[in-house]
């Protein structure tokens, strides 16, 4: 028998099991074949050095981790909360966010790793985990000078292979998050076109490097044969040298 018992809490839409093999609802773990639903997203911290060590505590900076989405949508339709893991030293190392922004606010003295995992509104698709490193130095520290900020940032994708039918419905269809213009602070774009030309550049050197050994191979064959000419010359003149 079929129930229908899941509502969508986007647009209140009233999520039928579909077919007797119940392939719709979040309980079902009915899965699409063959849909891949590809969501980008940036994630990382920004920080500020105070400029000193705060007396305290012995913080120095402050710092914001985050999760966006890379477009301009809503991922709370399909995001059910986000789990963000600091380092021990930390009272409540554990936040959780349940909406937008997904970010958390600290202050501290330290760098370390951070573990994202991120959770879905169907239990059924499993929570994806990102690990960021917490970046609060500047590369070079004549550059950490007060208040200047520092941005650490990652460009990534979840990618939704034949999702279940009611994370396909959560995930069509984004709304903006906002009405305004939508930026990040790393030009992903341009990043993307000089990795692709430093590939690119690799790609060319490496195969003038293949095509230049395959012309020392041959050169080398061509060696051996003439000498293994030679040796059979001279054996059957009389030479006593083995050819191996
Ligand atoms: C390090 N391995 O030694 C790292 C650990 C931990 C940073 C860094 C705690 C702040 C507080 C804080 O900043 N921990 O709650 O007082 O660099």
């Amino acid at each position: 028998m079929v129930v229908a018992t899941n509502y969508c809490s986007c647009c209140h839409l009233l999520l039928l099991n579909m077919g007797s093999n119940t392939e719709f609802g979040p309980d079902s773990g009915g899965r699409i074949k063959g849909v891949t639903i590809v969501k980008p997203l940036v994630y990382g911290n920004e920080a500020r050095y105070f400029g000193e060590r705060r007396e305290e505590d012995g913080h120095t900076h402050q710092w914001t981790l985050y999760v966006k989405p890379y477009h301009n949508e809503d991922m709370s339709k399909w995001v059910k909360k986000v789990h963000f893991k600091l380092h021990e030293s930390y009272n409540s190392p554990n936040r959780i966010v349940t909406k937008p922004p997904y970010e958390v606010t600290e202050t501290g003295w330290g760098e370390f790793e951070i573990t994202i995992k991120i959770y879905f509104h169907d239990p059924n698709e499993r929570p994806v985990t990102i690990y960021h490193i917490l970046k609060l130095f500047q590369s070079v520290p004549e550059a950490q000078v007060e208040n200047k900020r520092l941005v650490s940032e990652f460009y990534d994708e979840i990618v939704f292979q034949d999702p279940t039918a009611y994370m396909q419905h959560l995930l069509s269809n984004p709304r903006p998050i906002t009405n305004g213009p939508w930026t990040h602070e790393t030009d992903f774009q341009a990043k993307k076109e000089n990795t692709l030309k430093a590939i690119m550049e690799a790609r060319n050197k490496i195969r003038l490097e293949v095509i230049e050994l395959k012309e020392k191979l041959t050169l080398a064959k061509e060696t051996i044969a003439k000498f293994k000419e030679e040796i059979t010359k001279i054996s059957k003149a009389g030479g006593n040298i083995a050819i191996s």
